[in-house]
């Protein structure tokens, strides 16, 4: 079977006929893996528990089209009754956009949804556990998890860092959350090694701002063809895991750095004060971040989501042509 960009018999050989009870890839999304076509991979934490209901569904149907528009097929994944759905659309996206019953569901999490037939929106660590499984090298998202502040004492360090480390998947993130600890996050990401990649910058994008001048990732690419030789040599060559393709917020919707700073430093507070833990910590803080910034904040997330399909679709393209 031909598959997409040229790393065909490394990842179908992983997918285990064992999982073909579990899993549904809509035909569209079969026939582009088949024919090595262009896709990109969208998560739904950010549609369960990133963003409220309907700008969710908007948003994920916006960078559905803008991905299309580049030529490739968005694959927007998650988990419906006990299902993995590969390529989710229409009435089911719609149901998962406001079921209360979801879960948040991280990589560990989707033996147990399987199993016992839940419901839910799989982060960046879930969705590249499914990438792997079937094949999808390329996937958008807004930011990626990482080293929450205080996680010398809680050790909350998102399982996003340990997938991306594993998978022959390049994810494009607008860098890391602001609500995280971005310094250690870069650091844990080397330690992952992780290959971090600045497009058109030399500085780790901070979500809402563009992180200029604050911390150096030292390793940026310019253009598609240089990036999509990149993945190949990592993924096909030497046979290494995940890309972070960090590409910063428009500058016309970042938000200035020291509202983001100030705003952030509440609503930690505040989650701690609250005991949030785990899980709920990321929804607690993008919540807490919307209401201190009058909205700001969504309109940020929403134009850096959809600033990173459009670069995933390129990318998904150029790899496909390259192979
Ligand atoms: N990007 C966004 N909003 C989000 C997320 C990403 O713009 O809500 C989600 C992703 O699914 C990511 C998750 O995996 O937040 C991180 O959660 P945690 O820190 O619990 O690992
Ligand atoms: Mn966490």
């Amino acid at each position: 079977m031909a598959c997409q960009s040229g790393i065909d018999r490394d990842t179908a050989g992983l997918m285990d006929p064992s999982l073909r009870p579990y899993l549904h890839i809509r035909p569209n999304i079969a026939r582009a893996l088949a024919a090595g076509g262009p896709i990109v991979a969208l998560e739904t934490a950010v549609l369960t528990h990133g963003l409220a209901h309907p700008t969710n569904l908007s948003v994920v149907r916006e960078m559905m089209a803008d991905v299309r528009e580049t030529g490739a097929e968005p694959a927007v994944v998650g988990v419906v009754d006990g299902r993995i759905e590969v390529g989710l659309d229409g009435a089911k996206l719609e149901a998962l956009s406001h079921n209360p019953d979801t879960v948040k569901l991280s990589a560990r999490d989707l033996p147990w949804a399987l199993a016992c037939r839940k419901s839910g929106g799989t982060t960046v660590a879930a969705t590249l556990a499914v990438c792997q499984a079937v094949g999808l090298s390329v996937f958008a998202t807004g930011g990626i998890g990482g080293v929450h502040r205080h996680w010398t004492v809680d050790r909350d360090i998102s399982a996003d860092l340990t997938e991306l480390a594993r998978s022959r998947c390049c994810v494009v993130s607008a860098g890391a959350k602001s609500v995280l600890d971005l310094p250690a996050t870069l650091q844990a990401l080397e330690s992952h090694s992780v290959s971090v990649v600045g497009w058109q910058t030399d500085w780790f994008p901070q979500f809402h701002s563009r992180g200029e001048g604050d911390l150096a990732i030292s390793r940026r690419v310019n253009d598609l063809d240089t990036l999509a030789k990149l993945c190949l040599i990592r993924w096909h060559g030497l046979k290494q895991g995940g890309v972070l393709l960090a590409n910063p917020i428009p500058k016309h919707a970042a938000l200035p750095q020291k509202n983001v700073d100030h705003a952030v430093a509440q609503a930690v507070a505040k989650a701690d004060a609250e005991g949030i833990r785990g899980a709920a910590v990321t929804p607690f803080l993008l919540a807490e971040l919307e209401r201190l910034t009058d909205g700001q904040s969504v309109r940020a997330n929403l134009a850096l989501l959809r600033n990173n399909a459009v670069l995933a679709g390129q990318l998904a393209v150029a790899l496909a042509n390259a192979t």
